[in-house]
């Protein structure tokens, strides 16, 4: 890292001088007046000659430098030595002894595999005879043991780790009355039981899997084809097989629900789309929907320019007898400028072209990873990547306490409306398509900063009986945010004269996750001063819609042939929080108005009106459902009630939600109650190892009676003084799409978040240790003529370093499978 040292009053140059525990630097800022005026020049003929020889020399000697500087810049950065130093250790192998919180292992998957497929009673088909109406193993994943054990184990209470347990769901299609049944099976490596979690959950709730859509897809093409191939040319300039460079793609979008069908139906609308990048922009105002109970699936209605049929057949002799209005779509002219495509365009900037900044570690890693544990700081917490939820973090510490027993994404959800049935009906849960196996090939340099740590993921998914392991699904790294944690400047002598702050170096775990048009960037940022900020962002394709003028109460035109039709965004996140032991409350800080008499005011009854607070426990449930309104602001207090600080006030810790969102629908109608956890900002209930998630894989299905019914968890109107307590968070946007949401939605105003806030649960800012602080101060008190002090608390290794080269191109042209699907699919069997 070479910096240009001449105008910055904080230099690399001043830092290495800094000795250790901040002793002060003499600067050559220092004033160094030392003009002496009384010499007076006294050249001799001499003396200038020498002078003038001196000069040339130094001309020449400076030419010279600067050639072999030129000539051997390789050689000269190859001595600059490469950044690094006391850095943490990085260990992201798979640990020989997983730990409570680590995700399946492969040994763990072998051992759990040859149980299921060796019970009898189990009775399952192994994943390459699979078919819906056999008995197989969807999904398997990590069980988490009871919250008491895996703590009292954690905290050195017991000696014994809990047993390693996996959630396995399995469809039982090869049943008089098939359903989908999950089981957990312990103790692994080497299972010998399972119990059952929860069976006789409907059959139609499944998931869609990948043969099911493949047979459904092949029949609905081969029908369009067979039938409409005229009109589907006509209309929209392409065919759906024999279609060259012209094709017509259905896609699975939309499931309908049986809250929204009337019926206990699998029925699926599969959109028609123009095969242009991105398809997600070139919606057609065509559709089928299908009902898929199977192993006969049959095609229910279509849709076709604003009108319903109920078979291709009717449709066509519609459309030949010219009884429905025609429409015509020419199919895109696809070439890099196509508005629905990313490649760059328009007049170039910056002109120049030069590169944009890129940070480093000039120290190496100021943090550890052992297997999935990250040490930063003060910091120290567990992760993973849940198959059905995303990303979960446990167990967090600060200074070896903990805060948080569990922090994680439960669910995804995208709430549209629109005129045709495919937008209206489109209430998606995304668990549906499991979020886990959706993050995948994070590119350094622009998805996390290149000097991030990255790390794989492993599923055990249907297809398979070994795990797969997906590249680059989880980064962590630490990074300048470019916002001070604090500071203040005291500039002028009356107040005193100083300056101290700190640079904003916070710790990211990221994850990122596609979930077909959408992309999610999910993020858990510790900070130095003993907060946690949970952080979802929406990017990606908007789920376009060819656009009709129908359409307009619902999305606005945003080019030619499409709407962007309004949509709500909505996250639920769990915490866990563990303030001061598993005991806690939760209280209100409400504030509201007070009047009293002003006695100042010569006026005997002049009143003045001020804001006060009050303390307000929520000792159960139903009292602790939180649904905002501007007029009772209030804090969000959790702590332990024997655990005061010197002032006799709780050391607590705050929820503070930056991304709330209402949730508009109507109880109890249509799919919302599929996701009640939105109709609070924040709902707190006492743990229960029952109470695990506020969703579930089916939610996209089963909104007439949730399988996982978040309600019934505030409605048992459990007691919350001196409990486990569990906070659920909802965060949520509303998107009236625009034309900048073309060709894809920018992250700026996109992010939500939360945060974890210590409330009087230090005696002062912790971050008041940290050596990344900054002080300036005069050598004498308020006086800065007579010389600056530098306080600086770092102990840099070298002067100049140059920055890790990023060698991810290289790897990829080795192994394009850390970013792209290839060979035999995604992810590599372990
Ligand atoms: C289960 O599968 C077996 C073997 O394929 C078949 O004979 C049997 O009829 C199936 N039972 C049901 C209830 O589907
Ligand atoms: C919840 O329980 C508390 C304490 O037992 C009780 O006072 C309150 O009325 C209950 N709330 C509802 C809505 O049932
Ligand atoms: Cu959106």
């Amino acid at each position: 890292m070479d910096e240009n040292t001449e105008d910055k009053p904080l230099n690399r140059e001043e830092q290495n001088n800094v000795q250790e525990n901040g002793s002060h630097v003499k600067g050559e800022y220092t004033n160094k007046d030392v003009t002496n005026k009384k010499n007076r020049w006294k050249i001799g003929i001499w003396q200038l000659v020498i002078i003038v020889l001196v000069v040339v020399c130094v001309i020449l000697l400076i030419t010279l430098i600067s050639v072999a500087v030129v000539k051997n810049k390789e050689l000269e950065e190859s001595k600059v030595p490469t950044c690094g130093g006391h850095t943490g250790v990085i260990d992201i192998s798979e640990q020989s002894e997983p730990s409570v919180f680590s995700d399946l292992t492969a040994a763990e998957v072998k051992g759990l595999t040859e149980y299921l497929y060796n019970n009898k009673e189990l009775n399952l088909v192994r994943p390459s005879e699979a078919k819906v109406n056999k008995n197989y193993m969807f999904l398997a994943e990590l069980y988490l043991p009871n919250k008491k054990d895996a703590v009292a184990y954690l905290d050195g209470d017991t000696v014994s780790k809990p047993v390693r347990q996996a959630k396995v769901v399995l469809f039982r299609g090869n049943e008089t009355e098939p359903e989908i049944q999950e089981i957990v099976v312990s103790p692994l490596p080497n299972p010998a039981q399972f119990t059952v979690l929860r069976e006789k959950i409907p059959f139609t709730h499944r998931p869609v899997t990948g043969p099911e859509l493949g047979a459904v897809l092949f029949m609905i093409t081969a029908q369009a084809h067979d039938k409409i191939s005229d009109l589907l040319s006509e209309s929209f300039g392409g065919k759906v097989w024999e279609c060259g460079d012209r094709c017509l793609v259905f896609r699975y979008i939309t499931p309908v629900s049986s809250a929204l069908s009337g019926e206990k139906k699998r029925l699926i609308w599969f959109w028609l789309s123009q095969d242009a990048e991105l398809y997600i922009l070139h919606p057609l105002d065509f559709a089928i929907l299908v009902e898929m109970d199977g192993p006969n699936y049959k095609i229910v209605n279509v849709w076709y320019n604003g009108h319903a049929a109920d078979s291709l057949e009717t449709l066509k002799r519609q459309y030949d007898s010219g009884t429905i209005d025609k429409q015509r779509v020419p199919f895109p002219q696809t070439d890099d400028t196509l508005f629905s495509k990313m490649t760059r365009r328009g007049p170039a900037f910056p002109e120049s072209g030069q590169r944009p900044p890129v940070q480093v570690e000039p120290d190496g890693k100021r943090y550890s990873i052992k297997g999935r544990q990250v040490t930063y700081m003060n910091w120290r917490f567990d992760f993973r990547m849940s198959t059905s939820m995303g990303p979960q973090v446990y167990d967090i510490r600060y200074q070896n306490k903990r805060i948080v027993y569990e922090l994680g994404l439960q669910e995804i959800a995208v709430f549209y409306s629109g005129h045709k049935p495919t937008m209206m009906f489109a209430n998606f849960f995304d668990s549906v398509g499991l979020i886990g196996p959706q993050g995948k090939g994070l590119v350094p340099g622009v998805d996390c900063p290149a000097h991030a740590t990255f790390l794989p993921s492993s599923h055990l998914l249907e297809g398979s009986d070994k795990l797969i392991s997906f590249e680059n699904v989880l980064c962590v790294f630490e990074q300048d945010t470019g916002m001070p944690i604090r500071r203040h400047h005291s500039y002028s002598s009356y107040h005193g004269i100083f300056y101290e702050g700190m640079p904003g170096h916070v710790l990211t775990l990221r994850t990122m996750v596609t979930v077909a048009n959408y992309d999610y960037i999910l993020d858990f940022i510790f900070y130095q001063n003993g907060a946690i900020e949970t952080k979802a962002v929406s990017t990606g394709y908007i789920l376009a819609n060819a656009f009709t003028e129908k359409e307009k109460d619902f999305g606005p035109q945003v080019h030619k042939y499409i709407a962007g039709n309004l949509h709500h965004h909505l996250f639920s996140f769990k915490a866990d929080l563990d303030i001061n032991g598993i005991k806690n409350r939760y209280d209100t800080m409400d504030i509201s108005t007070t009047q009293v008499p002003n006695q100042f005011n010569p006026d005997p009854n002049a009143k003045i009106t001020m804001a006060k607070y009050a303390r307000n426990q929520k000792a159960f449930e139903k009292a602790a459902a939180y649904k905002f309104n501007f007029d009772t602001p209030k804090y969000h207090i959790f702590y332990n009630n024997l655990v005061n600080n010197n002032y006799g006030n709780p050391k607590s810790y705050r929820v503070l939600m930056k991304g709330i969102s209402k949730q508009i629908l109507p109880e109890n109608e249509g799919n919302e109650p599929a996701g009640a956890w939105s109709r609070y900002q924040m709902a707190v209930t006492k743990h229960s190892d029952k109470e695990r998630t506020s969703s579930s894989l089916y939610a996209i299905f089963d909104a007439e009676k949730p399988v996982v019914d978040f309600q019934s968890y505030i409605d048992n109107n459990d007691t919350l003084t001196d409990e486990d307590l569990v906070a659920w968070i909802s965060l949520g946007i509303q998107h009236i799409p625009h034309t900048e949401d073309l060709p894809v939605t920018h992250t700026p105003g996109m992010d939500l978040s939360f945060f974890l806030l210590p409330y009087n649960y230090f005696p002062e800012d912790p971050s008041m240790a940290s050596r990344d602080s900054v002080r300036i101060e005069p050598k004498t008190k308020n006086n800065a003529n007579v010389g600056i002090n530098f306080i600086r608390h770092s102990k840099p290794r070298y002067k100049r370093c140059l920055p890790k080269k990023n060698m991810y191109q290289e790897l990829l042209q080795k192994n394009p499978g850390i970013l792209f699907e290839y060979g035999s699919g995604g992810g590599t069997a372990i």
